[in-house]
């Protein structure tokens, strides 16, 4: 079925589709990058209220994340970057010029940021607790590594639990859009879980308590999504 016959039959529910529906598939990143289109946000914008404000979501989603996507856009139009898909782009990130780089990123991590979102509760797969526990001890010791990565970031950046080649689990820290698929990431691996640290995703409701924002991350982490980018890694 083509994509848009799909869009005309699904409608524009935002909380039905769900996020690669409509557009860039994280879980399974094989699409060209030029084939992207606009991802849809896969929750009402006030769907992780009190964590995450409506205001916060709707700026971030319809302003940050869509500005990303168009410059992104106009920075691989008729060039050999629009002919990749997202993961060997970012593979060879280094040889394209910075707008690639800081857009392709900033379209892509916000698609992942966004799906593993979610207002329901949830909970870690019995494989993935046993990463996690491997990784790291217990489920809480990770999150205190993680949180103290996403807290302690200077500037702007996210904040990463990644899946190396060998399978196992770290965390890690990366600067402005960076992301542990690029080549010029210091770690490399598959994406499992991210927070956006940059000041426009909590300044509205948190200022300067980035500390408050990352603790409350917790409260409406999908894990259903992270158990199943482990499993497809
Ligand atoms: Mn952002």
């Amino acid at each position: 079925m083509k994509r848009r016959n799909f869009i005309a039959l699904v409608g524009t529910s935002i909380a039905a589709a769900p996020l690669w529906a409509n557009g860039i598939n994280t879980n399974v990143p094989a699409q060209k990058a030029i084939d992207s289109v606009f991802p849809e946000l896969p929750f009402a914008f006030n769907a992780l209220e009190p964590s995450i404000d409506a205001k916060t979501m709707e700026i971030h989603y319809t302003k940050h994340h869509k500005a990303y996507y168009t410059n992104f856009m106009a920075a691989i139009k008729d060039t050999p970057a629009a002919q990749l898909d997202m993961k060997s782009l970012f593979a060879e990130i280094s040889k394209y010029p910075a707008a690639v780089r800081n857009n392709g990123g900033g379209f892509y991590n916000h698609s992942l940021f966004w799906e593993n979102l979610s207002p329901a509760k949830t909970s870690p797969s019995a494989n993935l607790t046993a990463a996690i526990n491997k990784g790291f001890g217990t489920l809480d010791k990770f999150k205190e590594e993680f949180s103290n990565a996403a807290k302690k970031h200077f500037g702007s950046g996210w904040a990463w639990l990644v899946a190396g080649k060998d399978g196992n689990l770290f965390v890690s820290d990366t600067l402005n859009q960076d992301n542990p698929l690029m080549d010029v990431a210091e770690k490399k691996g598959t994406p499992l879980l991210c927070i956006d640290v940059w000041e426009h995703a909590y300044y509205l409701n948190y200022q300067n308590r980035r500390a408050e924002y990352v603790d409350n991350f917790w409260n409406v982490v999908n894990w259903d999504t992270v158990n199943k980018r482990y499993e497809n890694r």
